[in-house]
């Protein structure tokens, strides 16, 4: 019998939209570092704002916990081919820090243990569009996923979600991070397929 119900149909139409061009779903969560995995010790850990600012400000683990955070699940696209979809996480949105910090920067580069860094347009870390996460699935972050946290810029090529995050540096001119650097795109819309430069 041909019996498929609606929602089986409505999901499958809705999740193959949810997939960019040239990318498949997947139900793991490989891990991709470009070089070892940092331990800092929480203590040590702080999330810096500097650069094109009046004062650098930074925001200490347990001053980071005690900020307003937001629980939500968003879709995550690697260049590499990979998507993941409903990925859950909790942290702290980027509006909550940069809100605070007066620039008229319209850059970022992420920063990160490990001297990983990306560049991100600023209104691309506003609107309630990206975040500082430390939990995943309910649980603190693994450090191979960037733990104890990591950018989190779900509507861009998953590079730019930076692990191991401890700053952004603003800048008023862009500047290529690590794989902007080695030939990804600046800027990596998914939807586009921006992986490469000259894409
Ligand atoms: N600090 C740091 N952040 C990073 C990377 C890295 O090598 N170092 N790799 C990036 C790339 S290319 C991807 S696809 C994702 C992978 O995250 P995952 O290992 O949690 O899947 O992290 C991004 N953030
Ligand atoms: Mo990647």
């Amino acid at each position: 019998m041909m019996a498929v119900t609606r929602g089986f149909v409505g999901r499958r139409a809705a999740d193959s939209s949810r997939v960019p061009p040239g990318q498949y779903v997947t139900k793991g969560f490989p891990v991709l570092s470009a070089g070892p995995t940092p331990y800092t010790p929480l203590d040590a850990w702080d999330f810096t704002i500097r650069g094109a600012v009046e004062h650098p400000v930074s925001w200490s683990w347990t001053e980071f916990q005690e900020l307003p955070r937001q629980k939500f699940t968003v879709d995550i696209h690697c260049v590499t081919k990979w998507t993941k979809l409903d990925v859950p996480w909790s942290g702290v949105s980027l509006d909550t820090f940069l809100d605070t910090v007066p620039t008229q920067a319209a850059y970022a580069l992420a920063f990160s243990d490990g001297g990983y860094t990306t560049n991100v347009p600023l209104a691309d870390l506003r609107g309630g569009k990206a975040w500082v996460v430390d939990e995943y699935d309910g649980r603190p972050l693994d450090p191979e996923h960037g733990g104890p946290a990591r950018l989190l810029v779900p509507h861009l090529y998953f590079w730019k979600s930076a692990k191991w995050i401890r700053g952004l540096d603003l800048r008023t001119a862009d500047q290529p991070g690590f794989w902007e650097m080695f030939g990804y795109h600046n800027y990596g819309d998914p939807w586009k397929e921006q992986r490469y430069y000259g894409d």
